[in-house]
């Protein structure tokens, strides 16, 4: 049994917050304005205006009055490279548009081009949404927050040495390897429709995390991983959990299927902390999508994975029809908030975004067909239940006594000590060296 095991699970009821005489989990929202004015250039599917729209709308609902909301600090270059290679934060440092042919010889091994641009001011965007990640994940450590919303990260392609599907940073990983410095065991879930391969990738020989994705599958989609062969490795073999779909899944397959997964996930694995991805694109109608979903049914899936009670750190990730997008992460918002939200949306400056129907819930199922069976599905989580019985009840990790390793982990943790404090919590830090859990991948 992990010392000190359960001690970081649920916040104490008296330390939950009240409204109208009834008990919410704790909110944090951490949003930087800035980081919905980089440009990934005009033909680009992603936009990250869309976090502009989601704020205009989470805001012009009123839902600030019921969350603790954070400017987020931008991350550090020493914590970016708790994960990705010196090497390649450094030439994401140095890179510009106007300097861009200087680097031309490594742009193939960086992998730097059509889906991942060199744009005005890419590596501040990093660090923007990548410290969002980070200090949201803080909040969750120091315990002043239950669920911690940042919606410009959930960058789940990002490689240690590559830059990979429109993510040049891993802030997932990042967060997941502080976390881990506290929790025992982190549960990691990704309703985008592309696999979470980034993120698998990165935590693949451990049991420290579990990995769980949903997504389109045929080889071919990208990144085109995903299958529910991969299982994990070493210790990590039966923690990595793939649910390869196909076109069209609707409201009720896929709403089924992901409660009747993750609950026996949860059962089994007894994470002590989650990262939810709520990646918008496997909506209906979106612009790279092919599922069917609603946003009541996507928000459904988020409102099931919080009912666990569990800390919880939640990150945007694809999304590319951005009305839809903004429409989506207000309406999840709202959901962490146990606040109801009316059909018709506020009055913003971008309201012309929302045409016709200035709606919450649009229309967005029935355009394409479901190519997935019941049986198929049936089959998929019975493959999972199978890789669940493997696991030998929840790893205990033997953690040591809290001792900084670095100059940036010893900032970081007084950070951490300090807000804890400041939260009346007298529990004892626990450290272990996160690095040790990376998966060992070369450069090539
Ligand atoms: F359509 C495009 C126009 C311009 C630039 C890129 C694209 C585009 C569309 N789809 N790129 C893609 C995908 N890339 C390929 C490549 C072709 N090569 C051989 C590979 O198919 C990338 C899709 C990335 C999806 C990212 C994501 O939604 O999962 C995400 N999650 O968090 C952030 C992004
Ligand atoms: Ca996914």
């Amino acid at each position: 049994m992990f010392e000190g095991d359960e001690t970081l699970t649920i916040r104490d009821a008296d330390t939950l917050s009240y409204r109208n005489g009834r008990q919410y989990q704790r909110v944090s929202y951490h949003h930087d304005a800035a980081v919905g004015n980089f440009h990934f250039g005009e033909r680009h599917p992603m936009k990250p205006h869309r976090l502009t729209l989601t704020n205009h709308l989470v805001m012009g609902y009123g839902l600030h009055n019921y969350m603790d909301v954070y400017q987020p600090r931008k991350a550090s270059a020493a914590q970016i490279s708790a994960f990705h290679a010196p090497e390649y934060v450094d030439f994401l440092q140095k890179v510009t548009p106007d300097n861009a042919h200087t680097f031309a010889s490594v742009f193939q091994k960086f992998n730097v081009g059509d889906d991942c641009p060199v744009f005005d001011g890419v590596y501040d965007f990093c660090s923007i949404y990548a410290g969002a990640s980070l200090d949201a994940a803080r909040k969750l450590i120091s315990g002043q927050s239950d669920i911690a919303i940042n919606w410009s990260g959930g960058l789940h392609h990002a490689k240690k040495f590559e830059a990979s599907g429109f993510c040049f940073i891993n802030d997932i990983v990042l967060a997941i390897l502080d976390l881990l410095r506290y929790h025992p065991r982190v549960l990691y879930i990704d309703i985008d429709i592309h696999h979470g391969d980034g993120v698998q990738e990165a935590f693949y020989n451990t049991d420290r995390v579990m990995t769980l994705s949903l997504h389109k599958y045929n080889g071919d989609f990208f990144p085109g991983t995903g299958n529910s062969s991969e299982i994990g490795g070493d210790v990590g073999k039966h923690h990595s959990l793939n649910i390869p779909l196909k076109d069209g899944i609707d409201d009720q397959s896929y709403v089924q299927l992901f409660k009747s997964i993750l609950e026996p996930c949860i059962n089994s694995y007894r994470p002590t902390a989650v990262v939810l991805q709520c990646g918008a694109d496997s909506l209906g109608c979106d612009r790279l999508g092919c599922f069917n979903l609603s946003i009541k049914a996507h928000g459904e899936c988020v409102r099931f994975a919080k009912s666990f009670g569990l800390p919880m750190l939640v990150v945007g990730g694809g999304g590319y029809t951005v009305r839809n997008v903004a429409r989506c992460w207000a309406y999840e918002t709202a959901c962490f908030l146990d606040v109801e939200l009316g059909n018709k949306l506020p009055d913003t400056a971008y309201r012309e975004f929302f045409r016709p129907d200035y709606n919450l819930h649009p229309q967005l199922t029935g355009r394409v067909e479901n190519r997935n069976s019941r049986k198929s599905l049936e089959n998929l989580r019975v493959k999972v239940m199978e890789q669940l019985r493997f696991l030998n009840g929840a790893p205990s990790v033997q953690m040591q006594e809290f001792a900084p390793g670095g100059y940036d982990i010893a900032d970081d943790d007084n950070i951490i000590r300090e807000d804890r404090e400041e939260e009346g919590s007298g529990k004892d830090l626990k450290w272990e060296s996160p690095k040790e859990l990376l998966r060992d991948t070369e450069m090539v």
